[in-house]
This record gives C-alpha cells, structure tokens and sequence, in this order.
C-alpha cells in the first residue's frame, strides 16, 4: 500500500465556480501527488463523470486518487483511496467493498484512538475553518494524537501558508487542504504549500 505522506489536496465545487476537475488538473500540474473528489450534494451520474476525469488526470502525474464519502463512488471508479467520516459508512462495511486505502477522520484524541485500523487518519479541524464548522483541536492536541497513533495522521482545517509549518512540526505525515488551495490560483497557491510542506516530510 503506497504512502500517505505531504500534500493532500481537496476539491470544493462552491470554491471554484464549478470547475473542480479544472481546479483539480491546475494542483496536479503543479506538483500534487494526492488529490480527494469531495461531493455532498451533485446527482451520482455527474459525481462519476467528475470523479473518472480527475483519476484520469492523476495517472500521468502519478498521483493518487481518493474519493470522500461514497463507498459505491468509490469502487466503480477504482479510486486508489476512499475517505469517511465519523457520520459515514463503518470501516468494516467499506472494506467489504473497497480493498483500496480507507482514511477514517477523527476531530478528537478519542477517535483518533478508536480508528486506529484506519491506513490513516485525518485529524481535524486543527484550526477554526467556515470549510467544516467544528470545535477544532488545536496544534497541541493534534500532537498528542500523533504520538499516541500508530497510523499516520494527516492534519486537516484551517490550514494555509501561515501555519502548516507549525502543523508539520507537530510530526504529521501531511496536510490536508481545501480553502487555501482552492480559493484563488490553484497552480500558485499548491506550488507554495508545496514548497514548504516538501522541506517538513
Ligand atoms: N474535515 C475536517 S476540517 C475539514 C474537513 C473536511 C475542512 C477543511 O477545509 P479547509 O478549507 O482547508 O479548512
Ligand atoms: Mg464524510
């Protein structure tokens, strides 16, 4: 199973006016390995449609595909990873369908704890964000989980240029990033995550 480790790049439809494969296409261009679909309202035909372009994209960028929510979504177009909440399907019922990486979130220590069978975990909202509007964590209680996990963390929520160095230092493997990569240049805003995510790792 490949390595969940740096960047981790989330699409947003309201963020980019619609144009999440697009903006999906500028992040890998500029140098993203990991890229989520995340979907909560579009009918399953469109989130398919986009869902396949964006894996098609990945393939010559080499990147990984995940696919948030939708253990079907995720099967029938043979995504590299799978993404779940605490409100979504179990782990256990997804794996009897997905054999692909499964990412469970946990917002605090003790689910962080409890998901441990995950292949990783997403740990979040560090920081208050209007993306997931949830008591966030704190950098402090994100580095405790990180010591107490066996499986790698990825830190998610409020992330932006400002603070993932602290993020990083706190021993995650990566961020997870939604506002301040899809708000604004897609190309430019990864390329500089990128560039001081890279140093960390
Ligand atoms: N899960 C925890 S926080 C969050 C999710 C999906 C939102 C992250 O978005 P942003 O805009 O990077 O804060
Ligand atoms: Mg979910």
């Amino acid at each position: 199973m490949q390595q969940i480790k740096g960047l981790y790049v989330i699409t947003d439809r309201a963020l980019t006016g619609g144009k999440d494969v697009e903006a999906a296409e500028q992040s890998l261009k500029a140098g993203c390995k990991i890229i989520q679909y995340r979907e909560k309202e579009r009918p399953y035909g469109e989130m398919k449609e986009k869902a396949l372009k964006i894996k098609e994209l990945c393939r010559p960028h080499d990147a990984l595909f995940f696919v948030n929510d939708h253990v079907k979504l995720a099967v029938e177009t043979q995504a590299d990873g799978l993404h779940l909440g605490q409100e979504d399907v179990s782990f256990e019922e997804a794996r009897k369908e997905f054999d692909g990486i499964i990412g469970l979130s946990a917002s605090t220590y003790g689910e962080a704890i409890k998901a441990q069978q995950a292949d990783y975990i997403g740990v979040g909202p560090v920081f208050p964000t209007t993306t997931k509007p949830k008591t966030a964590c704190g950098v402090t209680e994100l580095a405790r989980i990180v010591k107490a996990s066996k499986k790698p963390i990825i830190a998610i929520g409020g992330i932006t240029l400002e603070n993932v160095n602290e993020v990083m230092d706190a021993g995650v493997e990566g961020v997870a990033v939604i506002s301040a990569i899809m708000n604004g240049n897609v190309f430019d805003n990864t390329r500089k995550f990128l560039q001081l995510v890279e140093v960390k790792k």
